[in-house]
């Protein structure tokens, strides 16, 4: 593997998966694999646990770790070829993406969707900018369509707690949040289920519906009660609207993730890559459950990010 772009840049999911078990287990396994290797982190945007944990996974290969918050402190970049730069940017990303290219063996790009123009978002042009333009691999920590660290997370946890011999049911429902948010947890999310074996609904109010060129023909059941009807997973995240594109079309708090919805599951566990607002998608009873994965989950980026780290040292 070159780049983790999506979760469909790795050989093989499963086995992946497998591995980041595995690993779980003798997690210094491969500490000489990145000796002398620097992997230099930009966040473009907020972050806990990927900045963390993917600096804790290339620390556990022994590489070197920067990372720099350039959203806040870098120079603003200019993106569009043969712009005249007499306004606010003070650099190309042609150079940028270089310069770092020269101390760094892999680089990381945080760097979200803006929710205001459908097309630039849709074309990832941060992350792909930093493809074209630097001469060392790079690993997506959430780009404006994607976030495939978090979904190979959510692979190994659903792989994790499923009962052996059922296939099982997964629902990946919207909830209520107050600020617009991008599609790329539920995108990379939806990706990786395509790639299982379970049977597996997306439950959101009308208007909420995503790509669907992303969606292709997994079920959408728009009453959330009848979706959650059996399942062994609720995965649970909100998004904006998509074809009225980064607008907050439904606030409405019957979509909050409560105990009595749980109660329609088949014991279903909890699920959400977090951060999260309590009692607004999810309630307290709920997340602090015995089902709730989420801290879980959380743990679990270590290990996803190491076994991409390792793909991409190994060049397998
Ligand atoms: C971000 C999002 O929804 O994409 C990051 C999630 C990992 N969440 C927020 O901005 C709250
Ligand atoms: N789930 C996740 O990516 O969290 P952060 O935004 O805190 O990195």
């Amino acid at each position: 593997m070159k780049h983790y772009k999506s979760i469909n840049d790795l050989k093989d999911l499963q086995q992946a998966v497998q591995d980041a078990i595995a690993l779980k287990k003798d997690k210094l396994k491969y500490k000489t694999l990145g000796a002398d290797k620097t992997i230099c982190l930009l966040f473009f945007n907020n972050s806990l646990r990927t900045r963390l944990s993917t600096q804790k996974a290339a620390q556990n290969l022994g590489m070197e770790v920067i990372v720099m918050n350039f959203g806040s402190e870098g120079w603003a970049l200019e993106y569009e070829d043969g712009t005249v730069m007499d306004q606010g940017k003070s650099e190309h990303v042609k150079e940028a993406a270089q310069v770092v290219s020269q101390y760094a063996d892999v680089i990381g790009i945080r760097a979200f969707a803006g929710l205001e123009n459908k097309e630039s978002d849709a074309a990832e042009l941060v992350l792909n900018s930093f493809v074209k333009y630097a001469s060392v691999p790079i690993v997506n920590m959430e780009s404006s369509v994607g976030h495939p660290l978090q979904a190979l997370t959510d692979a190994i946890t659903i792989e994790e707690h499923k009962i052996i011999g059922r296939k099982p049911k997964v629902v990946l429902s919207w909830a209520p949040h107050p600020k617009a948010l991008p599609h790329a947890v539920a995108n990379s999310f939806i990706n990786m289920m395509q790639l299982q074996e379970a049977d597996f609904v997306i439950t959101h109010p009308k208007g909420y519906e995503l790509n669907a060129e992303i969606t292709k023909d997994v079920q959408i059941e728009y009453n959330q009660e009848k979706a959650f009807e059996n399942a062994d997973f609720v995965y649970v995240k909100n998004w904006s609207s998509y074809n009225d594109y980064g607008q907050i079309k439904c606030t409405d708090p019957n979509w909050m993730i409560t105990a009595s919805k749980m109660k329609l599951t088949n014991n279903g566990k909890f699920m959400h890559c977090l951060p999260v607002r309590r009692n607004v998608v999810v309630a307290d009873e709920v997340i602090d459950s015995d089902n709730s994965l989420v801290i879980k989950q959380a743990a679990n980026r270590e290990f996803a990010a190491q076994i991409v780290l390792k793909n991409i040292l190994e060049n397998d």
